[in-house]
């Protein structure tokens, strides 16, 4: 079982991560973690903390000599935004001598949409900091880190994982099927908005130039897709099993999405079975191995009784918009309980093309999680062999069918 815990507030010293359940024997790519957290930074409408931080992730155990032990691996990735926070986020009873940053006002109008007014409540504070530090998608980095260490074991099995953007508030494709995988996986480093579709790109960029004008916020749809899965993963024979429904929880566990999909997503219901399911015929495949059958179309989005079917996994984040805007929603100053407009923190505009790659590594880290479950090691050697004894059985099963 690959399980993780985060730790760390916005603007505290930093953000920690534990990943348990990795196999021995995995080289790790320093870079290509260092490079998902710079794709997390990136994004048209993002705010100026982004600008502040350079997200590096150091790792402090569960590797040596560049692979994987078989031990908990934790990572720290440091808060830069910590230099200027001392004076309000220390540990400590008192700011300790030389404390840097400036002391900040406590917090008492909740912004309408944030964790900020359920958390006072059930955590029992008075200082709206107290919650909002944590409920941040600042998280997420750490998200990122652990899903990149998960996507380098994909990667040895030839599972490839890509997002695109395709909508701001209500701009741009109605439906995410329209973009192919090899479309997501080409979307360039330097793309603004991570939309595989430049004309639609266009117009979106400008709905988050109207709203920051009009200091409004935005959300968006995304999806991810994931290449190269061998049939079988996840299970449907209890509800816990069934990877449909652990890859919604892992999406919506991110910050600020409200909805998921899986292929054709929400659009399921409204249309007749004749042109939802995909049919299948005998051709050469594109499964791994090829299982003598084609489907023409993937409205399924790859998994059907939440197993893997060997077509291409699509999932779709819905994410509403930022709760912080400039020009503030009413709300109640805590202090003493007249109406006042919500505070404003510094914050993005619109965090959709982020988004996509926490949604990548969150992804990443459950399909790791199954496929560990089915082809199970302590080593990466295990696991190898355990992949290549399955991949033979089904190869020989089904070369036996045609003859
Ligand atoms: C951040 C996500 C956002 C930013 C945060 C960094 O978090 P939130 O969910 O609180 O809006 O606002 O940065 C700040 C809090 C700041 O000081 O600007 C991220 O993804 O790293």
């Amino acid at each position: 079982m690959l399980r993780f815990l985060t730790a760390g507030e916005s603007h505290g010293k930093g953000l920690v991560v534990i990943l348990e359940g990795m196999p021995a024997g995995l080289h790790i790519d320093f870079d290509a973690i260092s490079e998902q957290l710079k794709r997390r930074q990136g994004g048209y409408g993002r705010g100026r903390r982004m600008a502040i931080e350079s997200d590096k992730a150091e790792i402090l155990s569960g590797v040596r000599a560049g692979e994987t032990l078989g031990s908990p691996i934790s990572l720290l990735i440091r808060n830069k935004d910590w230099e200027n926070w001392q004076q309000t986020m220390h540990a400590e009873d008192e700011a300790p001598a030389g404390a840097s940053g400036t002391l900040r006002p406590v917090v008492t109008r909740p912004r309408p949409g944030h964790a900020d007014l359920a958390g006072v409540i059930k955590y029992d504070r008075s200082d709206i900091r107290d919650v909002l530090e944590r409920a941040s998608a600042r998280e997420t980095a750490a998200r990122v880190a652990a899903g990149a260490i998960a996507r380098q074991l994909l990667r040895m099995f030839d599972v490839e994982i890509v997002s695109h953007v395709y909508r701001v508030n209500g701009i741009g494709l109605d439906s995410p099927l329209r973009v192919t995988f090899e479309a997501a996986r080409d979307i360039g480093s330097d793309s603004a908005l991570r939309c595989a579709d430049l004309d639609a790109e266009v117009n979106m960029i400008a709905e988050i130039d109207r709203c920051r004008d009009a200091g409004d916020t935005a959300g968006g749809a995304f999806e991810v897709i994931a290449r190269g899965l061998p049939v079988g993963l996840g299970s449907y024979v209890h509800w816990d099993r069934k990877l449909d429904g652990r890859l919604a929880q892992a999406m919506m566990s991110i910050p600020a999405i409200k909805g998921v999909g899986i292929g054709i997503g929400p659009n399921a219901a409204s249309v007749p079975g004749s042109q939802m399911h995909d049919e299948i015929v005998p051709a050469p495949s594109r499964t791994k191995p090829p299982i003598g059958v084609a489907r023409p179309t993937n409205n399924a989005g790859g998994l059907e009784g939440g197993v893997t079917n060997g077509e291409d996994l699509r999932v779709s984040g819905f994410m509403k918009p930022i709760a912080t805007l400039m020009k503030p929603l009413r709300s109640v100053d805590l202090a003493g309980m007249a109406a006042a407009p919500a505070v404003i923190e510094r914050s993005d505009v619109c965090a959709i093309s982020a988004a996509a790659v926490v949604g990548e590594a969150v992804v990443s880290l459950v399909l790791a999680d199954a496929f560990l479950e089915k082809f199970s090691g302590d080593s990466l050697g295990e696991i190898q062999r355990n992949y290549a004894a399955a991949t033979d059985r089904l190869q020989a099963r089904f070369t036996t069918r045609r003859s």
